[in-house]
């Protein structure tokens, strides 16, 4: 008996490999103008802490040189401080940012000004090189600059692949922020595509593995998130504190949930609360307008913008605020 339960369980655990491994993350972002990339950062760590995802590294797409010691004083908060730090480097878009300088002050971390910080593009290639195949996700909620830059690097020390090779080797997916989707007709200037659009049309148009979009604007502004920091996050948290100084000029204790929604679908998938539209191709134009199309098909892209049938944004909104929370 013991024999075949055993037989059994190791059956088992030969077909369904995978369900073991951890989910490996690189989280990409700007970490200046817009306080929703430090929420999603913060969901980022509450869902390594229940044991869905390990966090490879966190980058900077922003030349803002706050914006990689914010990204340091987060993974310091919630227990991470050794994550490794990258920064887009010389060309790069720079944004001004209302809490980055304030909280990279105040909080501990030891990563210093981002042009100190390692390039990113040297770190995605090493640390890509070093992980078993199709396994790292790559959620982006900034620019495009890094993962264009990193789709165009050449053979260096850790990889003789270029990076379009390593990229289809090593990236299961991308789930980028920055869709204006369902606006069929009307091409809106919008979000992360806008600062550098020659980046977003470069990876749209030639990225060699799965990218999921995620919309902004209405969708993103029906999941009202971050009340539960003011409700019941400590004083010295700098989750809350960024949340706080962003929002003081709105008068409002509650902010959209964009960059969140994209980190929540790059680990949990977006069945449980949201509808995808996968016929059809993400079209950025040069100017980093942009629409979604429904023809021709890409199979590489796909956009999450709309609930599932029954979905309350209400329910989605206490879902990912639970997350906010440090354990
Ligand atoms: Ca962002």
């Amino acid at each position: 008996m013991k024999r075949i339960c055993l037989q059994f369980v190791l059956t088992i655990a030969l077909m369904y490999p995978s369900h073991a491994q951890t989910m490996s993350i690189i989280f990409d972002s700007d970490m200046e103008s817009d306080v929703d990339d430090v929420g999603a950062l913060a969901m980022l760590h509450g869902l390594a802490d229940r044991g869905d995802v390990k966090i490879l590294a966190t980058i900077s797409s922003s030349l803002n040189p706050w914006s990689a010691p914010m990204l340091d004083v987060i993974n310091t908060y919630y227990g991470r401080p050794d994550i490794p730090i990258g920064n887009v480097k010389t060309f790069g878009v720079y944004r001004n940012s209302k809490f980055a300088r304030k909280i990279s002050e105040k909080y501990p971390q030891d990563t210093g000004l981002g042009e100190y910080v390692q390039d990113a593009v040297t770190l995605y290639r090493k640390l890509l090189s070093e992980q078993e195949d199709a396994s790292v996700v790559i959620v982006t909620v900034g620019y495009l600059t890094n993962i264009a830059n990193l789709l165009h690097s050449g053979p260096d020390e850790c990889s003789s692949l270029n990076g379009n090779d390593l990229i289809k080797k090593k990236v299961r997916r991308i789930v980028c922020m920055g869709g204006a989707y369902p606006y069929h007709t009307d091409p809106r200037r919008y979000g992360n595509f806008k600062p550098d659009p020659d980046a977003a049309v470069d990876v749209a148009r030639n990225c060699p593995v799965q990218i999921i979009f995620t919309a902004g604007q209405a969708f993103a502004n029906a999941i009202r998130t971050g009340g539960i920091l003011f409700r019941s996050a400590q004083n010295d948290n700098p989750v809350k504190e960024s949340y706080k100084i962003f929002l003081e000029s709105w008068n409002r204790e509650y902010h959209h949930s964009a960059d969140l929604i994209a980190v929540y679908v790059a680990v949990r998938g977006y069945e449980e609360y949201f509808k995808a539209q996968k016929k059809g191709y993400y079209h950025i134009f040069e100017d980093g307008t942009n629409l979604w199309r429904e023809t021709p098909d890409n199979p590489n892209h796909m956009i999450i913008g709309e609930f599932a049938d029954g979905v309350d944004p209400d329910q989605v909104a206490e879902a990912f605020d639970m997350l906010l929370l440090k354990k």
